[in-house]
This record gives C-alpha cells, sequence and structure tokens, in this order.
C-alpha cells in the first residue's frame, strides 16, 4: 500500500454538514485510490461509545476515543475522516497532541447556527428549543469554534454542493504531498 495515513478532523455544530462531506471526501479520495475509514460521531456513538453521554466529561472521552481509534487507522496507513461535533478546544487538541506533525488536520464547518438550525434535518434543534433536549450543542451547551483550522469550509447565501467542499481538502491534501 503506498499510501501514507493521517486524520482529518471535521468538527461544527450538529447539522453543520459533517458528515456529508465527510461521505463526499471519501468518494474524492477513493476515486484518487486511497483508502479511507470514516469514523462518524453518531454512528461511534451507537457502538464503540455506547456508554456514553452527552455531559462534558462524556463528550471528552468520546473524542479521546475517536482520536485514539483515528491514529491507529493513520498507522495502518488509513487516511481516517473523524466527524464529530467537538466543542471542546482542549479535546480536540488533545487528539492533535498524540499524532506525528502534520498528521492531524481539523476542517471546521465554519456555518451558523441560525443555518444549522434551519436545516435541523433530524427535528434535534426543535427538541432542544422545546427543552425536550437538554444540553444541546449551540442551544444551551457550548461550542468553541477553532482559531486555526487547516481549513475553514463556509457557505454564503447558498451551500456549495458537498463535492466542492470535498475538493477544497483534496487540494490541501495534495499540496502537502
Ligand atoms: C449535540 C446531540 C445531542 C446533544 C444528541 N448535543 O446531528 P446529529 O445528532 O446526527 O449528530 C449529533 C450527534 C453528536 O454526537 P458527537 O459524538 O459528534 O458529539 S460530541 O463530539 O459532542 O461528543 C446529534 C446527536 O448526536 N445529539 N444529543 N445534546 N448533539
Amino acid at each position: 500500500l503506498q499510501q501514507k495515513g493521517c486524520v482529518i478532523w471535521i468538527t461544527g455544530l450538529s447539522g453543520s454538514g459533517k458528515s456529508t462531506v465527510a461521505c463526499a471526501l471519501a468518494g474524492a479520495l477513493h476515486a484518487r485510490g486511497k483508502l479511507t475509514y470514516i469514523l462518524d460521531g453518531d454512528n461511534v456513538r451507537h457502538g464503540l461509545n455506547r456508554d456514553l453521554t452527552f455531559k462534558a466529561e462524556d463528550r471528552a472521552e468520546n473524542i479521546r476515543r475517536i482520536g485514539e481509534v483515528a491514529k491507529l487507522f493513520g498507522d495502518a496507513g488509513v487516511i481516517c475522516i473523524a466527524s464529530v461535533i467537538s466543542p471542546y478546544r482542549k479535546d480536540r487538541e488533545a487528539c492533535r497532541s498524540i499524532l506525528p506533525d502534520g498528521d492531524f488536520i481539523e476542517v471546521f464547518m465554519d456555518i451558523p447556527l441560525s443555518v444549522c438550525e434551519a436545516r435541523d434535518p433530524k427535528g434535534l434543534y426543535k427538541l432542544a428549543r422545546a427543552g425536550k433536549i437538554k444540553g444541546f450543542t449551540g442551544i444551551d451547551d457550548p461550542y468553541e469554534a477553532p482559531l486555526d483550522s487547516e481549513i475553514v469550509l463556509q457557505q454564503g447565501e447558498v451551500c456549495p454542493p458537498p463535492e466542492d467542499m470535498a475538493d477544497k481538502v483534496v487540494s490541501y491534501l495534495e499540496a502537502k504531498g
């Protein structure tokens, strides 16, 4: 396998498009003959992390485990794409710190809360506003936006196709060799 592993860490609010961009990115990398694996917060929480809640300590443990698993994939030469809210800066930085320099590439889905809430693909914001979900990120729980991500993905009036967002990540990886 002529491929160096790394971790692409996609952070952002619920409904910001992390999973969609992760899938588009995996597709774009597959088309270039690269082996990838997606660790999606929502999915991992059904298996490996099913013992964890959404309180801060459990979110930290969720991120720590996903970071360690992502590192194992990276060691195996896989491009591991983690798509998790990961709301706390220190938890994300802890994941960065266990990887060799340059192997942790943070992608910030810089989408305003108002846009994520208007999309509300699973109706979770509505439930959070109604007080039926407590501690929902962006509503009554914090999201600490990254200050110096390798890549920031934004949208203007209209949301760019996920493939275009994924291409920005691919261009970054190509530029870094
Ligand atoms: C945030 C929540 C919550 C609370 C359930 N806060 O958009 P989704 O639905 O499909 O993905 C979200 C997922 C977040 O899991 P993560 O493992 O990525 O979160 S973290 O990194 O903060 O540990 C959302 C759903 O779970 N969800 N309750 N209270 N998101």
